[in-house]
């Protein structure tokens, strides 16, 4: 049996990373970073089948002694701080998660294994104020955010270890994906919980920042697939993953209060508190390569995945509101 680890296990792609591996059979080690209580909701279906040890992207001595208990054969770094907005609040710690956080694990491979494959999440956000469209493994970035940044140098280093020490480190550019498991900060399921909190009569508005924004939407459950998919290829490699169309957070608000029967203009407010320093306007993949080499392509369309969210959003408060 294969073993993964995967940090970040508590997080969104955590989950469906952990059910996909199961799926086909791996021993999997979730790595979740120590907290006065944890925070294992999303993963809270899988416990008895999945082990989670202590460990933190600061700390690159947890990471030994993770290899030597375990012995993955693939690692999946998932873990980082991931909320754009507060990578300006928290540029130091975002830089030290997010990206110096990639060199410790890069370093506890080489040392303990150079076998182990490793998959770094890496993002769209690396594109920022875009330099072609679309966006393909060879645009040039121009990151926009201290979290761009941050994912630059984890891109880099990874082809840096790969090309140093010939370790398989695979680089998965992955544009932006949801599910009904998204954090809520996030502007798509800010609005889904927000259609289904006003369909349910708790309260009457949502406010939101730049509504003119586009983003390359795809549902996570379709891009873990990809990121398994990456380290079985035959060599280490980097690799766009995304549906190949652009929608407006304008489009997501009018498709998902409509879903409900609402009229989006009468509830939401642009509010400039949600507005940021800097602006990613435009995000659009060209996911030919994965299409081609790696046999992917998304199953969930973006209708489907705006209403998918509210449809679990809706009947999560409607529990809610029925055991109050
Ligand atoms: P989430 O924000 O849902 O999850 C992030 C995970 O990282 C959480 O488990 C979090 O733990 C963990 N984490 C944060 N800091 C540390 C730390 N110091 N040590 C150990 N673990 C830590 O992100 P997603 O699941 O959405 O994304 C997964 C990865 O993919 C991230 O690296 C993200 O930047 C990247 N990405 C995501 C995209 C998306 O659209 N979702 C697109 C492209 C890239 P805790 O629960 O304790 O906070
Ligand atoms: P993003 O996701 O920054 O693309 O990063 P987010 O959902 O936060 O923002 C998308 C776009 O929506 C606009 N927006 C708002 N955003 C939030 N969060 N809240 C609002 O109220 C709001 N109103 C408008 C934003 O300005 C932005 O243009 C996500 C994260 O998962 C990253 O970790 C990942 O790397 C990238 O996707 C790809």
């Amino acid at each position: 049996m294969p073993t993964a680890i995967i940090t970040g296990i508590t997080g969104q792609d955590g989950s469906y990373l952990a059910e996909l591996l199961l799926s086909k059979g791996y021993n999997v080690v979730g790595v979740a970073r120590r907290a006065s209580t944890f925070t294992l909701e999303r993963v809270a279906h899988l416990l008895d089948k999945i082990t989670v040890v202590q460990g933190d992207l600061h700390d690159q001595g947890s990471f030994m002694a993770l290899f030597e208990e375990y012995k993955p054969t693939e690692f999946y770094n998932l873990a980082a701080q991931s909320f754009v907005p507060t990578s300006w609040n928290q540029p130091t710690l975002t830089g030290e998660v997010t990206a110096l956080g990639v060199t410790r694990i890069l370093e506890a491979i080489r040392y303990y294994n150079p076998k182990i494959r490793f998959y770094q999440a890496s993002s769209s956000e690396m594109y920022g104020k875009v330099l072609e469209i679309p966006q393909s493994e060879t645009t040039p970035f121009y990151p926009r955010s201290p979290y761009g940044v941050a994912k630059v140098y984890g891109h880099y280093i990874t082809i840096n270890y790969r090309e140093s020490f010939d370790l398989f480190a695979v680089s998965g550019i992955l544009f932006n994906h949801e599910s009904p498991r998204r954090g809520l900060e996030f502007v798509t399921r800010k609005i889904a919980d927000g259609v289904a909190k006003i369909k349910l009569g708790l309260t009457k508005e949502l406010r939101l920042g730049n509504l003119e924004s586009k983003r390359d939407w795809g549902f996570a459950g379709d891009y873990v697939d990809a990121m398994w998919r990456m380290l079985q290829h035959d060599q280490p490699d980097n690799f766009v993953i995304g549906t190949g169309e652009t929608h407006t957070v304008r489009e997501f608000c009018e498709i998902a209060f409509a879903h409900a029967d609402l009229d989006w203009q009468k509830y939401v407010i642009v509010d400039e508190r949600f507005y940021r320093p800097a602006e990613v306007d435009i995000l659009l993949s060209d996911p030919s390569k994965a299409g081609r080499e790696l046999g992917w392509e998304p199953k969930v369309g973006f209708v489907d995945l705006v209403k998918m969210m509210v449809d679990s959003d809706m009947e999560r408060i409607r529990k809610q509101v029925a055991n109050s």
